[in-house]
């Protein structure tokens, strides 16, 4: 079933939804979303499985595999990020990988059965020659047959039209944590300088993949600000990744915390109760979770995760561990570019929708 949409005005911009879908709201107050946090967890996890069955097939995961394409070096002080030039982190810093290498990783991850390849820089902002190269890479990633999406630091609005041109299909750029704690976690750059990128690329017509980390010492009044951010955006990121803190060695948050993994079900939870079309992703942590935590999410909403041994620089699950959990739980891959059939897209000409999948 479609949503039916009101005639588009002329004078909206391509990017903003004349109508969102049912049940689908941008004017959450942050009292509301303190008190989805505030729930009893096994109200909230309810509520939470509620909403995913009302809005996606609660038994289809869609799964990315990830690639750095350039490594560590990055001028940016991000103090969880293992590729910070600033931190003696112990990592290999790599230039830009060669075209070639790049496609043979994308059909590798493909033949793995990922069906969205994200390439990663460790970058602060691209250059415009540098933009170049990755659009290359993106035309024949794509090409493939695969989804794309890029996370290469700040752009212009320039360079998200020729991304877009190339044929990327998401753009990875997180606000990482609430506005009120950014200053704690980076200092190299603002919230409004991300905010800025994430409208250039709306404005390119790319979707958004924007989503943060939990475990940096923030409080839960810290979490709900940022998912209040994300939830009042007028289109909601169509992607939208819920990192746990990996403690790399050497950055400033080497020795966080341990996060109560209930807050991190927790997080997830709100963000699908508040985004509820939107793919959330069980994404960095997975390798110190076990199956039952990771079975816990995917009942609380999430509905996407990155496969495939690495993540940019640290480890992930290994494909048949991940193979193994989704054969036991029943959960089947979602497909690419396959017609949907009442998951979370929902309606293909809506903006807060994704293109039309439907389980294999
Ligand atoms: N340099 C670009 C940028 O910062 O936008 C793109 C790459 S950056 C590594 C992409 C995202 O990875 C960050 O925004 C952050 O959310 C996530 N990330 C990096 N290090 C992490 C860590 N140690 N634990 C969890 N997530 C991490
Ligand atoms: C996102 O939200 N998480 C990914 C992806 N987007 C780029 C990155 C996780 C990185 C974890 C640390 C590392 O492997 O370097
Ligand atoms: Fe650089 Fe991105 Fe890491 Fe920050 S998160 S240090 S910008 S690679």
């Amino acid at each position: 079933m479609s949503t039916v949409l009101e005639p588009r005005s002329k004078s909206m911009p391509p990017h903003v939804a004349p109508t969102a879908p049912a049940g689908v709201r941008s004017d959450w107050s942050r009292a509301e979303v303190d008190a989805l946090f505030a729930l009893p967890f096994m109200d909230l996890v309810f509520r939470a499985a509620s909403v995913h069955r009302a809005h996606c097939d609660p038994n289809q995961v869609q799964v990315s595999t990830l690639l750095s394409i350039k490594t560590g070096a990055c001028p940016e002080d991000c103090a969880y990020c293992p590729q910070s030039a600033r931190y003696d982190t112990g990592l290999k810093a790599e230039k830009l990988m060669p075209l070639a290498e790049v496609v043979a990783k994308a059909k590798l991850a493909q033949a793995s059965g990922a069906t969205r390849f994200c390439m990663g820089a460790a970058w602060r902002a691209p250059k415009d020659k540098e933009i170049a190269q990755v659009a290359a890479m993106v035309r024949e990633v794509k090409s493939l047959g695969l989804e794309t999406c890029c996370t290469l630091g700040m752009l212009s609005k320039p360079q998200a039209d020729a991304l877009k041109d190339a044929g990327l299909d998401y753009y990875n750029h997180n606000l990482d944590t609430g506005a009120s704690h950014y200053g704690d976690i980076i200092t190299t750059r603002t919230y409004q300088d991300r905010l800025d990128t994430l409208a250039a690329v709306r404005e390119a017509g790319m979707k958004v993949c924007c989503g943060g980390i939990v475990g940096m010492g923030e409080t839960t009044a810290q979490r709900a600000e940022l998912l209040h951010t994300l939830a009042t955006m007028a289109v909601h990121p169509e992607s939208v990744p819920v990192n746990e803190l990996v403690a790399v060695p050497g950055t400033p948050l080497a020795d966080a915390a341990k996060l109560d993994p209930f807050d991190f079900v927790r997080t997830i939870a709100v963000a699908r109760i508040l985004m509820p079309r939107a793919h959330v992703r069980l994404s960095a942590g997975r390798a110190t979770m076990d199956d039952a935590l990771q079975a816990l999410c995917f009942l609380a909403g999430a509905n996407s995760i990155f496969y495939g041994e690495k993540l940019l620089t640290t480890g992930n699950p290994d494909t048949a561990a991940d193979q193994a959990l989704f054969a036991r739980l029943g959960i089947r891959a979602e497909g690419v570019f396959e017609e949907r059939v009442e998951t979370c897209a929902g309606h293909d000409d809506h903006p807060q929708a994704e293109p039309g999948h439907a389980a294999r």
